[in-house]
């Protein structure tokens, strides 16, 4: 018998909410609903070992950790997560400290996303909350007398029926697929640029992370524990990893942080590579008769505002409440204005990660475009306002709606 109790579990045949999809958002919500008494059950097509072993986001805005500190989810993360004010920026040989703290309250944290996948369904575990791995959906009906979705697993197709379906499924998921195109109202930007992010044994280039735009390109210096650092290179969209040896690595991320007032990087063994796209993407109808879409299955933000993880977050604080509101009150109209309520916030974070991402990489344009780069990082070093403005965003806005538990979240610093 094996350790694990998802392994082997049978999926029943019905539930009050399907969830597809064991990322952030499929787990937060999934405890979120069960704080509610609500019934979910978790469909996953990786193995657990790939899902807890995959490594992405690190940077968790206040909100997000308010929030996951309220359900019971966050003892882990105040114990070794990291708290920063702000972000060093480091362009023209001179280093900056973007302190935002003072303006807003707030920290952002950092905690690798996979530790949070780990704590996540550490939690749905001890829940006893139904959680099946290597199950694959195939299709998702949304509509009809019940929603259902179609899964596969090494015993063959079966299809579990719920009174609500959420796609928590990611950019590549079957969710958005049950979504007829002509409705969707996708918004797409995709960028000629990848990021080649590591990470290695080696002492972070900075106490905070760090952003250095180089002619040669973007490189972000970021950390997960005192020894071990994440660090990535903007690269052209059509890289091949294998192109890239570590000495290559390591030279690149030198050279592009280099400056007059720094020491020279520490480099170190590189544990893990991968190669990420930049692209933004909305699906600007996150919902479809009792479908509905949280996190990357709805949108798409590039790394660089380090707004993904927690956008998916924020999809569940309304998502859940919504839900809630249905299926224990009656109360439908949260559900009815599930996007229009969850897309602002969306669009803000877009707006950030694009400016942030046009402003900080060396992208192709005429020498206006470099020069309103430069006006933009001059601006951000040399305003308080325009400082205010952005760290705002950086350390997390409120969340649209509050959370089930009833404390409005993001309305300060937590604890
Ligand atoms: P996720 O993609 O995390 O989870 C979706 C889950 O659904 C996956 O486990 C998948 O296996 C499963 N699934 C998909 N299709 C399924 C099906 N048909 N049936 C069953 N299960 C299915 N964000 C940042 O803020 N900072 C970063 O530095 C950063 N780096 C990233 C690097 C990479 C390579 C990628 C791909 C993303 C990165 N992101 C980053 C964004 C990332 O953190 C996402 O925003 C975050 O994982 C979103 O969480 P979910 O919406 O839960 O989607
Ligand atoms: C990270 O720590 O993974 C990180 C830091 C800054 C970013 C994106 C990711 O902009």
């Amino acid at each position: 018998m094996s350790s694990d109790p998802t392994h082997g579990a049978r999926v029943p045949s019905r539930t009050q909410v399907a969830i597809v999809g064991a990322g952030p958002a499929g787990l937060t919500l999934g405890h979120l609903l069960h704080l509610q008494g609500i019934d979910s059950v978790i469909l996953e097509r990786s193995s657990r070992a790939h899902v807890e072993q995959r490594l992405r986001a690190g940077i968790i805005e206040q909100p997000s950790v308010d929030l996951l500190v309220a359900a019971g989810l966050g003892d882990r993360l105040l114990r070794e997560g990291m708290r920063h004010s702000g972000f060093y920026l480091r362009y023209d040989d001179v280093t900056h400290y973007l302190d935002f703290h003072p303006y807003t309250g707030q920290y952002a944290t950092v905690y690798g996303q996979h530790e949070l996948v780990k704590d996540l369904i550490a939690a749905r575990i001890d829940t006893r909350r139904p959680l099946h791995f290597d199950t694959e959906v195939t299709a998702i009906a949304p509509s009809g007398p019940t929603p259902a979705v179609r899964y596969r697993t090494t015993a063959g197709e079966r299809t579990l029926e719920a009174d609500f379906v959420v796609a928590a499924d990611g950019f590549h998921g079957a969710g958005r697929a049950a979504i007829p195109a002509d409705v969707r109202g996708e918004l797409i930007r995709e960028y000629p640029v990848a990021w080649l992010g590591i990470l290695a044994e080696s002492t972070p280039a900075a106490p905070e992370g760090m952003y250095c735009p180089h002619p040669n390109g973007l490189s972000v210096h970021s950390m997960r524990g005192p020894r071990l650092s994440r660090q990535y290179l903007q690269v052209p969209a059509d890289t091949d990893l294998g192109d890239w040896s570590d000495p290559q690595i390591w030279d690149e991320l030198s050279v592009r942080c280099a400056a007059a007032d720094a020491v020279p990087l520490e480099t170190g063994p590189i544990i893990e590579r991968s190669l990420a796209p930049l692209r933004s993407y909305v699906c600007s109808t996150m919902q479809y008769k009792r479908l509905f879409l949280a996190g990357d299955a709805a949108h798409i933000v590039p790394p660089t505002g380090a707004k993904g993880l927690n956008l998916a977050i924020s999809d569940t604080c309304v998502l859940s409440h919504a839900l809630g509101a249905a299926i224990n009150h009656g109360i439908t109209e949260h559900l009815t204005r599930y996007t229009a309520t969850a897309l602002p916030r969306v669009m803000a974070a877009q707006r950030f990660s694009a400016l942030l991402t046009t402003t900080l990489h060396a992208l192709p344009g005429d020498g206006f475009t470099e020069a309103l780069r430069r006006a933009t990082l001059d601006r951000w070093v040399g305003s308080e306002a325009a400082r205010h403005e952005l760290g705002e965003v950086y350390l997390g806005l409120p969340f649209a709606t509050a959370p089930i538990f009833g404390t409005p979240i993001g309305a300060g610093a937590s604890a």
